[in-house]
């Protein structure tokens, strides 16, 4: 269910800015110190644009690890604002602050300002569907992956497995939360470094690196996998 149908059945005033989603699970203590409940604001624009309350999955009631009875799904977004276990939703007319976006899940570092920078939207990541340290056999390989962006769609993605020359890899079907694909790799004993990197519909793409943040958010550079050919 949409949540702007349930803010309006409520009587959403026009004077909201924000809703927080608060979670039902136990209290977050961190150093001693308790922090209240699971909870992190979304500006109004966004809550009324595309959030949904999901209290089923595949026709069944959710389940307790997805967030039983109701979970907030915030697409694009990163995981922190997807609150599940809700337990209330709070508006105001006045920006609300709660350590998940004052303390954590924003961007602290050497390039950031000092109060940080907030995190909402995904970036542009891709992955190899490889262990970490793979080790394959010489001659005929596919190799599949996954890319994803919180800008929507992903248009192409490029795979590289000598450092210097990237070859288009081949869509498998048209994603929605990600783009799987594939390539044909046909490598000699060795080690290698592959590499994959891919471009949303906003014409975003992943950069070789990205300045560091304390907190470690958002990392969308090109990621170094290493594989062992034998
Ligand atoms: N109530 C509540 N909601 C929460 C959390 C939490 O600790 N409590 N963790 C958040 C974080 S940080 C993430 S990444 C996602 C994880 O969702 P998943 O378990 O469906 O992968 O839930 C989010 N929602
Ligand atoms: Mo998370």
């Amino acid at each position: 269910m949409r949540l702007s149908t349930v803010l309006k059945h409520a009587g959403l005033s026009r004077e909201a800015v924000d809703v927080q989603p608060v979670g039902l699970d136990p209290n977050f203590v961190s150093g001693g110190v308790d922090l209240g409940p699971v909870r992190r604001p979304l500006p109004i624009e966004k809550a009324l644009h595309d959030v949904l309350l999901a209290y089923e999955m595949n026709g069944e009631p959710l389940p307790p690890d997805h967030g039983f009875p109701v979970r907030v799904v915030v697409p694009h977004w990163i995981g922190i604002s997807s609150i599940k276990w809700l337990g209330q939703l709070e508006v105001s007319a006045e920006p609300i602050f709660s350590p998940w976006n004052t303390q954590f899940y924003r961007l602290f570092g050497p390039t950031y300002p000092v109060d940080g920078e907030l995190v909402s939207r995904q970036t542009v990541k891709s992955a190899f569907e490889l262990p970490w340290e793979a080790t394959l056999s010489a001659g005929r390989q596919t190799l599949r992956g996954r890319s994803w962006s919180g800008n929507g769609r992903i248009r192409r993605v490029e795979v590289s497995t000598d450092g210097r020359t990237w070859r288009p890899a081949r869509a498998i079907g048209h994603g929605h939360a990600w783009q799987r694909w594939e390539l044909p790799w046909h490598p000699a004993p060795g080690t290698y470094t592959l590499r994959a990197r891919a471009a949303d519909v906003a014409g975003v793409t992943q950069p070789d690196t990205v300045p560091h943040n304390t907190l470690g958010y958002l990392f969308g550079a090109v990621v170094r996998h290493p594989v062992t050919v034998v």
